[in-house]
């Protein structure tokens, strides 16, 4: 039952980027849903993920539900918190926040997750979380409590994002921040690519296409973006003229 990391590993052999259009329950009315997912199916987004750093419960499991009804894309869980986990969704990613020493974004809340996924029929995809400093402070930054690790140490990067590998972590997730002012930059994607033998994911305060091409040229596998879409929906056409 690893059908959508298989995937994106498959996806990975053939030289196929992925993109991920990233919905946030808080900032997505439940009516606006249909012509939205309406613009990511004809883009080239490859998956939907959904969640946000502070949702109200059942908010996120109504906005699967109105998603799943539109569209073929996998939707992958995003979660700020336990409450957003739902079954209706394809996958979770269970995020470690690797880049901090806050225990309860390392593993307190994956304890608390279990009693959920225990009767749930989700694929869980374990993920190394790691927050990279943008320019400024981020939401996950605030709820979290933790520090970003800083663009200047790039060896400390580059060795958090491996013992995340090392830990059995399937996926490292690269991590600016939520309209980050500076994307992550693109020679700590390529460093950080060239150690590790699992999928990479980049997001962060990616808003063209520039920096989208910038970040798959340097190696990440998928790319996230929320803000672009939610700020100007216009962005989707720039996409589309990629398809
Ligand atoms: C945030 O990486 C995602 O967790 C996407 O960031 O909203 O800045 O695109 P943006």
């Amino acid at each position: 039952m690893k059908a959508i990391y298989n995937n994106i590993l498959n996806s990975i052999s053939k030289g196929e980027k992925l993109l991920a259009v990233l919905i946030d329950p808080d900032k997505m009315a439940i009516e606006m849903t249909f012509g939205f997912i309406k613009k990511v199916n004809q883009s080239f987004a490859t998956h939907i993920f959904v969640g946000g750093s502070t949702v109200d419960d059942e908010a996120t499991e109504a906005l699967v539900i109105e998603i799943k009804k539109n569209t073929n894309l996998p939707v992958v869980l995003f979660p700020g918190d336990v409450s957003q986990i739902t079954n209706h969704a394809d996958a979770l990613l269970f995020l470690s926040l690797i880049s901090g020493t806050n225990s309860e974004y390392l593993i307190s809340k994956h304890i608390e997750a279990v009693s959920i996924l225990r009767h749930f029929n989700l694929e869980v995809i374990p993920t190394g979380y790691v927050l990279i400093e943008n320019g400024k402070q981020t939401s996950v930054e605030k709820v979290t409590n933790t520090k970003p690790l800083s663009i200047q140490n790039v060896q400390q990067i580059v060795d958090t994002a491996k013992a995340g590998e090392l830990l059995g972590m399937q996926i490292i997730y690269l991590e600016a921040g939520s309209g980050a002012i500076h994307p992550v930059p693109i020679e700590i994607i390529s460093f950080v690519k060239q150690e590790l033998n699992i999928p990479l994911i980049v997001g962060g305060g990616i808003r063209n296409d520039k920096q989208l091409e910038d970040a798959y040229n340097s190696g990440a596998d998928l790319v996230v973006i929320g803000t672009a879409f939610e700020e100007d929906d216009s962005f989707f056409d720039e996409l589309i003229n990629r398809k």
